[in-house]
């Protein structure tokens, strides 16, 4: 099978919510050399794209959305191993949290994952943080930069709220803030004075890798 087909069966995989076929074909696409991030972002992200849309055309209802998850979790499962680091020394810490309001958390561990084999060292707050957390964790951990997730429109306003609350606790020129989820755009990220809006997870952790590698060694 050429790399397209894993890609294409791991997608069909998480529409069909099919979770045998999703760790046999994530198996097969890992022992076939397809690159893990690549299986990750063109696969089984996209087939949760598709599974929003059937959400949004009432074909898929709630519970799907949860199974949808759960499948997506187990192809997760296989193909987070064969993610090799590129450095091996700690690069920067990390403070990275959904909003509060906001329970989805598949997108944020991802994000997580990667930077973690990428060398960040990551303190995952978790789902539904409030901002008064999000800003302890920022004065106690004292990270290089600070990672929001939201995937409700309702709960993208608690993103300017922290950005807020860090220039309130004058911590907001001592750390990097990206955001990301489906319905972030760049427009919103300037908006509320964020660094940057990551397009998807290995667009977000290259920007973060820029942020802590002195230019002269990138
Ligand atoms: C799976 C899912 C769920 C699961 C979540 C499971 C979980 N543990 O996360 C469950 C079933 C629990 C759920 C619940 C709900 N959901 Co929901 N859900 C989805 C769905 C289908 C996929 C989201 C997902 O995980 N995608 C896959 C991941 C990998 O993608 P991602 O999150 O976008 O993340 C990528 C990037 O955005 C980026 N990224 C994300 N965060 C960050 C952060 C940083 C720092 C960086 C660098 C990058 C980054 O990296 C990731 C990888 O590239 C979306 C549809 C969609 N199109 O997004 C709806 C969707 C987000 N849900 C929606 C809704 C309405 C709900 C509910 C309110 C439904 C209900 N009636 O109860 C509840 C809300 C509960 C709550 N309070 O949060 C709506 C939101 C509409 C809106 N405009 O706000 C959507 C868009 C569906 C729809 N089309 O209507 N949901």
């Amino acid at each position: 099978m050429v790399r397209g087909k894993y890609l294409a069966s791991l997608k069909e995989s998480i529409v069909n919510l099919d979770f045998n076929a999703v760790v046999e074909t994530a198996k097969e696409a890992m022992d076939a050399g397809v690159d893990p991030q690549i299986a990750i972002t063109d696969g089984i992200v996209l087939g949760m794209t598709i599974i929003g849309e059937k959400y949004e055309t009432g074909e898929y209802f709630l519970s799907e959305l949860v199974v949808a998850g759960e499948v997506m979790k187990e192809g997760m499962k296989v193909i987070t191993p064969y993610i090799k680091g590129g450095s091996a020394k700690k690069l920067g810490a990390v403070v990275i949290a959904t909003v509060e309001g906001d329970n989805h958390d598949l997108g944020k561990n991802i994000v997580t994952t990667l930077l973690r084999v990428h060398g960040f060292e990551v303190v995952d707050l978790g789902t539904d943080v409030p901002t008064d957390t999000i800003i302890n964790a920022v004065k106690k951990r004292k990270p290089d930069i600070l990672g929001l997730s939201a995937l409700l429109t309702v709960t993208m306003p608690k993103m300017g709220e922290a950005i807020e609350s860090l220039k309130m606790a004058d911590l907001r020129e001592k750390v990097k803030v990206i955001v990301g989820g489906s319905p972030v755009t760049s427009e919103f990220a300037e908006s509320i004075g964020a660094d940057h809006c990551a397009a998807n997870a290995l667009e977000g952790v290259k920007k973060c890798m820029e942020w802590v590698t002195p230019r002269e060694t990138r």
